[in-house]
Protein backbone atom coordinates (compact mmCIF):
# COMPACT_ATOMS: atom_id res chain seq x y z
CA UNK A 1 0.00 0.00 0.00
CA UNK A 2 1.20 3.52 -0.56
CA UNK A 3 1.10 5.98 1.94
CA UNK A 4 0.21 9.06 1.79
CA UNK A 5 3.16 12.25 2.08
CA UNK A 6 4.21 12.99 5.53
CA UNK A 7 3.56 17.33 5.90
CA UNK A 8 7.37 17.60 5.57
CA UNK A 9 7.37 15.61 2.79
CA UNK A 10 4.51 17.55 0.95
CA UNK A 11 6.21 21.05 1.38
CA UNK A 12 9.24 19.64 -0.02
CA UNK A 13 7.50 17.92 -2.94
CA UNK A 14 5.35 21.51 -3.47
CA UNK A 15 8.47 23.89 -3.57
CA UNK A 16 9.64 21.30 -6.35
CA UNK A 17 6.12 21.54 -7.99
CA UNK A 18 5.66 25.61 -8.20
CA UNK A 19 3.04 25.17 -11.03
CA UNK A 20 0.61 22.86 -9.39
CA UNK A 21 -1.37 24.37 -6.37
CA UNK A 22 -2.93 22.74 -3.69
CA UNK A 23 -6.87 21.79 -3.97
CA UNK A 24 -9.44 23.33 -0.81
CA UNK A 25 -10.85 20.54 0.69
CA UNK A 26 -8.96 17.70 -0.97
CA UNK A 27 -5.53 15.99 -0.46
CA UNK A 28 -4.28 16.73 -4.03
CA UNK A 29 -2.56 19.28 -6.30
CA UNK A 30 -3.91 21.31 -9.32
CA UNK A 31 -2.16 22.50 -12.73
CA UNK A 32 -4.69 24.44 -15.26
CA UNK A 33 -2.81 24.50 -18.87
CA UNK A 34 -4.37 26.16 -21.65
CA UNK A 35 -2.88 25.25 -25.65
CA UNK A 36 -3.06 27.13 -29.28
CA UNK A 37 -6.69 24.92 -29.93
CA UNK A 38 -8.32 21.38 -29.29
CA UNK A 39 -6.28 19.34 -31.24
CA UNK A 40 -2.81 20.87 -29.43
CA UNK A 41 -4.85 19.97 -26.20
CA UNK A 42 -6.06 16.57 -27.52
CA UNK A 43 -2.22 15.54 -28.69
CA UNK A 44 -1.08 17.16 -24.80
CA UNK A 45 -3.85 14.68 -23.25
CA UNK A 46 -2.32 11.43 -25.79
CA UNK A 47 0.84 12.05 -24.32
CA UNK A 48 -0.45 12.87 -20.77
CA UNK A 49 -2.51 9.48 -21.00
CA UNK A 50 0.54 7.44 -22.07
CA UNK A 51 2.73 8.20 -19.25
CA UNK A 52 0.25 7.44 -16.85
CA UNK A 53 -0.51 4.00 -18.46
CA UNK A 54 3.44 3.53 -18.02
CA UNK A 55 3.58 4.87 -14.87
CA UNK A 56 -0.10 3.37 -13.51
CA UNK A 57 -1.10 6.26 -12.46
CA UNK A 58 -4.12 8.09 -13.89
CA UNK A 59 -5.06 11.81 -13.48
CA UNK A 60 -8.61 13.15 -12.76
CA UNK A 61 -8.39 15.84 -15.45
CA UNK A 62 -10.82 17.56 -17.46
CA UNK A 63 -11.05 19.39 -20.83
CA UNK A 64 -12.69 22.41 -22.30
CA UNK A 65 -11.37 23.10 -25.97
CA UNK A 66 -7.93 24.57 -25.27
CA UNK A 67 -7.95 24.09 -21.51
CA UNK A 68 -7.13 21.04 -19.59
CA UNK A 69 -6.97 21.17 -15.58
CA UNK A 70 -5.01 18.03 -14.40
CA UNK A 71 -5.72 17.24 -10.41
CA UNK A 72 -3.33 14.39 -8.97
CA UNK A 73 -4.38 12.49 -6.02
CA UNK A 74 -3.88 8.82 -5.03
CA UNK A 75 -6.89 6.81 -4.27
CA UNK A 76 -5.35 4.21 -2.71
CA UNK A 77 -4.32 6.30 0.07
CA UNK A 78 -6.81 9.01 -0.25
CA UNK A 79 -4.42 11.82 -0.58
CA UNK A 80 -0.78 12.86 -2.23
CA UNK A 81 1.65 10.10 -2.52
CA UNK A 82 4.92 9.92 -4.05
CA UNK A 83 2.88 8.81 -6.88
CA UNK A 84 1.61 11.89 -7.90
CA UNK A 85 5.05 14.22 -7.45
CA UNK A 86 6.29 11.47 -10.17
CA UNK A 87 3.56 11.75 -12.35
CA UNK A 88 3.47 15.94 -11.89
CA UNK A 89 7.26 15.96 -12.42
CA UNK A 90 6.67 14.15 -15.88
CA UNK A 91 3.92 16.00 -16.98
CA UNK A 92 6.17 19.08 -16.16
CA UNK A 93 8.68 17.59 -18.23
CA UNK A 94 6.49 17.56 -21.57
N1 LIG B 1 -4.35 6.28 -10.14
C1 LIG B 1 -4.50 7.10 -9.10
N2 LIG B 1 -4.57 8.42 -9.29
N3 LIG B 1 -4.58 6.61 -7.87
C2 LIG B 1 -4.52 5.31 -7.61
O1 LIG B 1 -4.59 4.91 -6.44
C3 LIG B 1 -4.37 4.41 -8.70
C4 LIG B 1 -4.29 4.96 -9.99
N4 LIG B 1 -4.26 3.13 -8.53
N5 LIG B 1 -4.21 4.17 -11.06
C5 LIG B 1 -3.94 2.21 -9.58
C6 LIG B 1 -4.31 2.72 -10.94
C7 LIG B 1 -4.57 0.89 -9.23
O2 LIG B 1 -5.98 1.01 -9.16
C8 LIG B 1 -4.24 -0.24 -10.20
C9 LIG B 1 -4.98 -1.50 -9.85
O3 LIG B 1 -2.88 -0.46 -10.16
Amino acid sequence: MIARLTDAERDAALAELPQWQTVDGKDAIRRAFRFKDFVEAWGFMARVALLAESQDHHPEWSNVYNRVEITLTTHDCKGLSARDVKLAKAIDQL
